[in-house]
């Protein structure tokens, strides 16, 4: 087996920084030590199989995003990125694990949802993987399969308060899943939109000839959001499930679960880059000659992005600096815009939801720590260390230390990046929500159980090193 010693950087944990060689041994870290240490008299640098200078740079545990969605059916369409594509992409990133969510759609099993997924990913990804289930039917037979899940590496489960038709769930049928929820433990995330109400005025904005993109978000008010994060928190109060609310943009959903939290219920939730950096007047902006007034349509997420004049985006940093909000994950969900986002030309009801940035979260919210919104423990810990203890998987991953995954990147706070420019990211697209961004930080090398995926910018990866993370249940619940 290879041994490796990471010497010279700083090793950056959730709870502090400091000077520390890293050995690693195969795929584990072996131990964190004392700058240039002797081990049984030999210099320790002299006795390994490889050296990794890490000097001047910041030595962290890989990125784990926990909301992502390969080659999700959705809007007629496919999101664009396979677990090929998402996995390297995430990689060149600085992200080493992601949880994706296995689907199950109306009329379907749970059993063949996850199995379609464990099938699509085995084999074709380039980091470690996990799946949550998606529940898009709850029936009595859903509720018994989900019962059995957590034997099976998958403990938490989202349910979708918006897309009726699609994967909306009635009260009724949440109650019952966070029922199964409070018994087996498992998770339960939340996509915290009243849908019916948002159906409604999406249509009526259609019928006044408002079409363009620009007024997804108009429909999908933040009023919706605020709404249905207060029921969701309540029907968790009532069952006693554990909520993770997904994708929270609005200030007010942040207040309801800050306002949960403070009671003492087990109520947490994410934030995503776009809801951070990016804004509903800026979306309006947007045109250009090519697309036209369609080129909004790059931003068309759900839930929606927020305008800058409410102040949601201040309230998103602010909740990340005071734990109301754990922790950031990308809700990666690539659209091409030709024959994807197009779909919508004319109504934007059909363009097919998402944005692409699993390739570039360890960078934007690094962008917080130089701007003074996070400090540097405060970005690991949102974008590794805390995914890690939210889903079960804390340990192996999320950590530098002995017996820990040899996940690690080597940061550097001199480097540069340029997001987007002339499509030179590796997520399968052709655009990028993020051209033009520039961040004062590099990610140089990543390691992936102790093998160099991504060096000096080249890929080393190989589709197929990536394996099937079972999870234990959160490690995070009060
Ligand atoms: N939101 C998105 O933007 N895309 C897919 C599903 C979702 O909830
Ligand atoms: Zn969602
Ligand atoms: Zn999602």
């Amino acid at each position: 087996m290879t041994t490796t010693l990471i010497t010279g950087g700083t090793v950056v944990s959730a709870t502090g920084r400091g000077l520390a060689d890293v050995l690693i041994d195969g795929e584990t870290i072996a131990a964190v030590l004392q700058p240039g240490s002797v081990l049984l008299g030999t210099d320790l640098a002299a006795s390994v199989d490889r050296v990794i200078d890490a000097t001047g740079r910041y030595v962290i545990p890989g990125g784990i995003d926990a909301h992502t969605h390969f080659e999700l059916p959705f809007g007629g369409t496919e999101a664009s990125d396979t677990f090929e594509t998402g996995t390297r992409a995430a990689a060149w990133g600085g992200t080493t694990s992601v949880i994706d969510f296995a689907v199950q759609t109306y009329g379907t099993r749970i059993q063949d949802g996850l199995a379609k997924w464990h099938e699509k990913a085995s084999g074709n990804c380039a980091i470690d993987y996990g799946f949550h289930q998606i529940v898009g039917d709850v029936t009595e037979d859903s509720l018994a399969a989900l019962r059995a899940l957590p034997d099976e590496g998958v403990s938490s489960f989202k349910l979708f308060m918006a897309y009726p038709g699609v994967f909306y769930s009635d009260d009724a049928q949440i109650l019952k899943a966070m029922q199964v929820s409070r018994d087996t433990g498992m998770l339960t995330m939340m996509h915290a939109e009243n849908g019916p109400a948002i159906d409604v005025l999406a249509a009526q904005l259609v019928e006044q000839g408002k079409t363009d993109p620009y007024y997804h978000g108009i429909a999908r008010a933040w009023q919706m959001e605020e709404e249905a994060t207060h029921r969701a928190i309540m029907l968790a109060n009532l069952t006693g499930a554990p909520l993770y609310i997904v994708h929270v943009s609005a200030k007010q959903a942040v207040e309801q679960v800050a306002w949960a939290r403070d009671k003492g219920q087990n109520v947490y939730g994410e934030t995503c880059p776009q809801y951070l950096y990016q804004s509903l007047e800026e979306q309006l902006g947007a045109s250009s000659p090519e697309w036209g007034r369609f080129e909004g349509a790059k931003w068309v997420c759900s839930t929606p992005l927020r305008s800058r004049a409410e102040g949601h985006q201040d309230s998103m940093w602010q909740a990340l600096r005071t734990n109301d909000l754990q922790m950031v994950s990308t809700d990666h969900c690539p659209f091409c815009m030709k024959d994807q986002k197009e779909l919508g030309i004319g109504d934007f009801r059909k363009i097919p939801n998402g944005i692409g940035s699993i390739e570039h979260r360890m960078d934007l919210m690094y962008q917080g720590v130089v701007t003074g919104e996070l400090t540097l423990e405060r970005w690991v810990e949102l974008t590794s260390t805390t995914p890690a203890r939210m889903f079960g998987l804390y340990g192996r991953k999320g950590v530098i230390q002995p017996g820990a995954d040899a996940d690690i990147v080597l940061y550097d706070p001199n480097g540069h990046t340029s997001i987007g420019l002339n499509k030179t990211h590796h997520m399968n697209m052709d655009y990028s929500a993020w051209e033009g961004f520039e961040i004062d930080g590099h990610v140089d090398t990543v390691l992936s159980r102790g093998k160099v995926v991504v060096d000096d910018n080249q890929y080393l990866g190989t589709k197929g090193d990536g394996r099937f993370l079972k999870r234990g249940l959160s490690q995070y619940l009060a």
